[in-house]
């Protein structure tokens, strides 16, 4: 336990796997996402960062936030690293630390996608977690794969032609379960007890796991980083974001809400959105209400995902 001096007054505090005094924004959504991963997950894992902020704002010589093991690799082939950590455990008899990736919507749908996409095909026994705040922060807010629609970046612009994004995000979810994983999830920052679970079922899966974690980015997406849970939240209660997962093909949605928010409320938090017309509202809208009859259809039928590989055990890790 850290002991802390405040005001004269002395005071426990927890210990974090990743620890304070990272660079991150005051209210870093995905900052928040690490210190919740790590303390899940705990210390046996070995974490491997792809290139953006969270390894910026984590690792800069001599110091580190990570208190556990930790690889820093290139923004597109963090899960071929990944892979190569969790051969070299298996060559060693290590059975029990796990190979966690961790990467940015950027580095996970678009730039590193064919090295997840291989790590994913082969059976690698990696989990990857991506932290999703919807746009490439680290190089000054560019437009990712995950952006969505109508979302003002710098390559998505606003003026008298173009009116921010014009295509939807890539249903990554959906992308990583066709390749036949056999747990993929999908969760947020504001229901911490949701995304404790979905880790551990995800680290306890002998083969590739994918969590992908709603994080918003303050500075990117333009709030105050005072009311990133509620972004967050509201971005669930509204159906623009969903509690999900897809396990050995079965879709199962962990949270709808009953009296879902008009998309409105969250869009108007942020300054990205300020620019939107109402016809792109009601696009958003009646995209959102799409989603959720989609997934809600998926859940009912609980088909099997296209491809589908039967589940392994989990693997008991030794005493
Ligand atoms: C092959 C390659 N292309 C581009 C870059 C420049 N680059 C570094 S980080 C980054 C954005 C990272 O975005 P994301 O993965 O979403 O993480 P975030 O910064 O949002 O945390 C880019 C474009 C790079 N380092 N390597």
């Amino acid at each position: 336990m850290d002991k802390l001096e405040v005001a004269g007054q002395s005071r426990q505090s927890q210990q974090h796997l990743y620890a304070p005094g990272h660079s991150g924004c005051p209210g870093c959504g995905p900052s928040n996402a690490l210190i919740q991963v790590c303390d899940t997950l705990g210390k046996d894992i070995i974490v491997v960062n792809a290139t953006g902020c969270m390894e910026i704002t984590s690792s800069q010589y001599p110091q580190t936030a990570w208190r556990v093991p930790y690889i820093h690799s290139l923004f597109q082939n963090a899960p071929a690293v990944a892979s190569g950590v969790a051969a070299a455990l298996k060559a060693q008899g290590n059975n029990h630390t796990k190979v966690v990736v961790i990467a940015g919507d950027g580095s996970t749908y678009d730039i590193g996608f064919g090295s997840l996409s291989g790590m994913l095909e082969r059976g690698d026994n990696v989990l990857y977690v991506c932290y999703d705040n919807q746009l490439y922060a680290n190089t000054g807010v560019q437009k990712s794969g995950a952006t969505p629609y109508g979302a003002a970046t710098t390559t998505t612009v606003v003026g008298s032609v173009h009116k921010g994004k014009e295509t939807e995000r890539k249903p990554i979810s959906e992308i990583v379960a066709a390749h036949g994983v056999q747990y993929v999830a999908s969760a947020s920052i504001a229901y911490y007890a949701d995304l404790q679970m979905k880790l551990k079922k995800a680290k306890a899966v002998n083969g590739p796991s994918f969590v992908v974690i709603d994080a918003p980015c303050c500075l990117g997406a333009g709030f105050d980083g005072g009311i990133t849970m509620k972004v967050s939240k509201m971005s669930v209660q509204s159906r623009l974001w969903f509690l999900y997962e897809i396990e050995n093909g079965q879709y199962k949605l962990n949270f709808n809400p009953a009296n879902p928010k008009p998309v409105k409320e969250v869009l108007e938090l942020q300054k990205r959105f300020k620019h939107l017309d109402s016809a792109q509202t009601e696009h958003i809208q009646r995209q959102a209400n799409l989603n959720y009859e989609e997934l809600v259809r998926k859940c009912s039928i609980g088909a099997p995902v296209q491809g589908q590989q039967p589940a392994k055990p989990a693997e008991q890790p030794k005493a």
